[in-house]
């Protein structure tokens, strides 16, 4: 297991040097500032490189080894007239980072947004912040913020009344912070951010696109860009859709495991992979995560661990829990997933270990008061890596001493 930490560039508060700290070996990291669509030139993807892993000698070294993400461009999503262009810039990118042997590249195509929470900062019993998304609160902002004319069935008569409830009770300032939230979007995300009018247009392009044609479009999109992924020998892991369900009419086809089955049957090509972000996928309760990182273990090249707890009565809701302490048994996962290192190595596997990263942390103590990229705090994310680390590193010995009787 190679253990990662996400970096923002030079303007992340938690810098190079403090996550050298936490003893994590791997940097997730991508060039944020380059617009979608626009190829990443080799010097950059070079400078870069050096900003994360030159260093005094002495110190212990860092590597950019998982990129994360090169964002799709909408038009590729939509497969608009032009839009191979986008494609061939993509491509470019991977080559350009291959080239400086970065290999594994996370990437999503989840339409006009990304990740969405509606609580950037949730209070939990401990004292400490959370992530959280309230379904009740999504559909206040989508039925009465957006004034979205959603389809027949889409909520149900309790539903609304339920939203109108929530929306009546917050203020002109919890509404602008929910707008932003979900049309601004979140740190990593690989969508633009949109004032409410142009969030609209943006929905409405996808007004004739439903699961078949997004699948359509992300296989013919995987077409151009496997061959070369497996000539370069580079991973791609495609990252689920964060809630994994469909949001505001858009429909959303990297959810469940009979998603995954659909990926892999188009295309069986092995740089052909996933992210196992084992907290989005857990946030719908029919998936069963132990059982899916056995089941899709040769295809996981990169895994955030993290988990949710979902709330009893509105199981579409949930906030971000303690590393070990969610919904699912992350110890079966970690499991899972060493003994798909073990496969690997029994078969000369060119990749044998996966890149795992705590993902979100809570914010506590000193992150309280730090302006911060949210679910990207310092301390939460250490806690969280050395409760993982814990649990490989007691796992792996338990697996070494078995094998030595
Ligand atoms: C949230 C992340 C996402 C993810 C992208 C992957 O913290 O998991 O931002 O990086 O969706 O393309």
């Amino acid at each position: 297991m190679r253990e990662s930490w996400r970096w923002f560039g030079p303007s992340d508060p938690v810098t190079i040097d403090e996550i050298r700290q936490t003893g994590v070996t791997d940097i997730v990291s991508a060039l944020h500032d380059i617009p979608a669509g626009e190829v990443w030139p080799l010097e950059s993807i070079r400078r870069y490189k050096s900003l994360i892993e030159d260093c005094d000698p002495g110190l212990s070294p860092l590597k950019w080894t998982v990129v994360e993400s090169i964002p799709v461009h909408e038009d590729v999503k939509l497969a608009q007239p032009g839009h191979e262009e986008y494609v061939q810039a993509w491509v470019q990118s991977m080559e350009n980072l291959a080239a400086c042997g970065i290999k594994t590249i996370c990437y999503n195509f989840m339409p006009v947004i990304d990740w969405t929470r509606t609580d950037l900062k949730y209070k939990l019993p401990n004292g400490a912040y959370s992530l959280r998304f309230d379904q009740k609160k999504f559909a206040a902002f989508d039925l009465f913020i957006l004034k979205r004319e959603v389809s027949d069935g889409e909520y149900t008569a309790a539903e609304v009344d339920d939203a109108r409830e929530v929306f009546e009770a917050m203020s002109e300032a919890d509404r602008t912070e929910l707008t932003n939230n979900i049309t601004a979007g979140l740190p990593g995300k690989m969508t633009d951010s949109y004032g409410l009018d142009d969030f609209r247009a943006m929905l409405n392009n996808y007004r004739d696109i439903d699961a078949a044609a997004l699948r359509e479009n992300l296989f013919a999109f995987l077409s151009a860009v496997l061959p070369r992924a497996e000539a370069l020998g580079v991973k791609l892991a495609i990252h689920p859709d964060d809630p994994p369900r469909d949001m505001l009419g858009l429909p959303r086809i990297i959810c469940t495991a009979d998603d995954l089955d659909i990926l892999f049957d188009a295309h069986p090509s092995p740089s052909n992979g996933i992210t196992l972000c084992v907290g989005t996928y857990s946030s719908r309760p029919d998936n069963d995560l132990p059982a899916m990182a056995r089941q899709f273990g040769p295809r996981i090249h990169f895994s955030h661990l993290r988990g949710v707890s979902r709330d009893a009565d509105e199981q579409r809701s949930f906030y971000e829990a303690s590393h070990l302490d969610s919904d699912i048994d992350m110890v079966q996962v970690i499991k899972a997933l060493l003994d798909e290192e073990t496969r690997r190595a029994a078969n000369n596997s060119d990749q044998v270990d996966i890149f795992i990263r705590p993902d979100h942390g809570l914010q506590m103590m000193d992150d309280i008061d730090k302006t911060g990229n949210p679910g990207y705090s310092g301390i939460g994310r250490l806690k969280g890596v050395a409760e993982v680390r814990g649990v490989i590193r007691a796992l792996s010995a338990m697996n070494d001493s078995r094998a030595a009787t």
